[in-house]
């Protein structure tokens, strides 16, 4: 299985992230995406590849021009307000919530940073626009790689993509690389594509940019919103809407969960996806759903990755596999290469 790696992951490093009134160092890092790359090395999993390049049509088929406008000049309008922020992250701590307008961006950098976000746990860094842009490439090129007839590809990247939507970030994501993969398949001729995410987290930014469509159907296993993050979005009654009823499945499980319970879900999303008729399958791989995750609630083993991976290659569907979450660092890379060399 070929991976595109994201060489430029490094250029996104946050600093900080609000936790319970303070700031605490930022869980998503850089030495995540070194350990899965690592590992991929010494167990010679298949090459790895930087990624192609792609017009931005590839990426405004998901995301709004004026959220790109906003990501790609954040950090100079940052700097623009004080030379001396270059030594801290943006971070948001106003938001539109209801009764708020939308549709006027603010000219102030703080509200425009609300507009466009949902959460005070994902810095904006000078880097981060390089690197989430070269992710959504990795993203774009295992798909590529996928149309061209290979079974399978993996996007090795970070910052990671499921929770931002079409036109916000939020969860440490800034491009919804599932999505574009999502897409970059249904413009290239595959008619019905599934994205399984399987991320501790509910995919809240994919499923919101698919919820009306029924081209593209979402599943997703996760802790249950009414306790865990992202809480305001994937409970079992979101079915989706209008042309779209009926193309989106949630699976929220208790904190605790293990692999029994957890591939009881699997089963039956796997069930829906094959019912669905899917030409294409796309994995929202993240590893938080570790017994030693840091900010997540299921139990899963280092060899219960091992059988995911063989059920999803029994799906026998040509799939792209989309890095996520995941914050055991020691041990992500062990988690995420099971998976691949199982599925492989
Ligand atoms: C892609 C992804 O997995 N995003 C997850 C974002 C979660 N952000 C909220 C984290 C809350 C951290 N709670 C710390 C608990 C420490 N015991
Ligand atoms: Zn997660």
């Amino acid at each position: 299985m070929i991976t595109f790696y994201n060489h430029k992951h490094a250029q996104h490093q946050g600093k900080v992230e609000m936790f319970r009134g303070a700031l605490v160092p930022c869980f998503e890092v850089p030495a995540r995406v070194d350990h899965v790359l690592a590992e991929l090395q010494r167990r010679a999993l298949g090459e790895v590849l930087v990624p192609l390049a792609f017009d931005d049509s590839a990426i405004t088929a998901i995301h709004s021009p004026r959220y790109l406008d906003f990501l790609a000049t954040a950090w100079d309008q940052w700097l623009a307000l004080d030379p001396a922020n270059v030594d801290k992250d943006i971070l948001p701590s106003v938001w539109p919530t209801r009764t708020f307008r939308t549709d006027i961006e603010p000219d102030n950098f703080a509200a425009k940073v609300g507009l466009y976000s949902y959460d005070a746990g994902t810095p904006f860094t000078a880097g981060t626009w390089v690197a989430a842009r070269e992710g959504a490439m990795c993203a774009l090129s295992a798909a590529q790689q996928v149309l061209q007839g290979d079974r399978a590809a993996f996007a090795l990247s970070r910052p990671p993509g499921h929770h931002a939507g079409a036109d916000f970030f939020g969860g440490y994501c800034f491009l919804n690389n599932a999505a574009l993969a999502a897409q970059h398949l249904r413009n290239n001729g595959v008619e019905k594509v599934a994205i399984l995410d399987v991320d501790y987290h509910h995919g809240n930014g994919t499923q919101a940019i698919f919820y009306d469509r029924p081209d593209v159907f979402f599943a997703s296993i996760h802790g249950d919103p009414r306790t865990e993050y992202p809480f305001y979005l994937g409970h079992a009654d979101e079915r989706g809407a209008g042309d779209g009823l009926g193309a989106n499945l949630n699976f929220p499980l208790p904190r605790g969960s293990d692999f029994a319970t957890w591939s009881m879900a699997l089963e039956t999303a796997l069930a829906a996806i094959e019912k669905f008729g899917a030409d294409a399958l796309v994995v929202s791989l993240g590893m938080d759903t570790f017994e030693g995750d840091p900010i997540s609630g299921f139990k899963l083993t280092s060899d219960d990755y091992l059988r995911m991976g063989q059920r999803l290659a029994r799906v026998g569907l040509p799939t792209v596999l989309v890095f996520e979450g995941g914050y055991a660092v020691d041990a992500v890379g062990l988690n995420a290469v099971n998976v691949l060399q199982a599925f492989a």
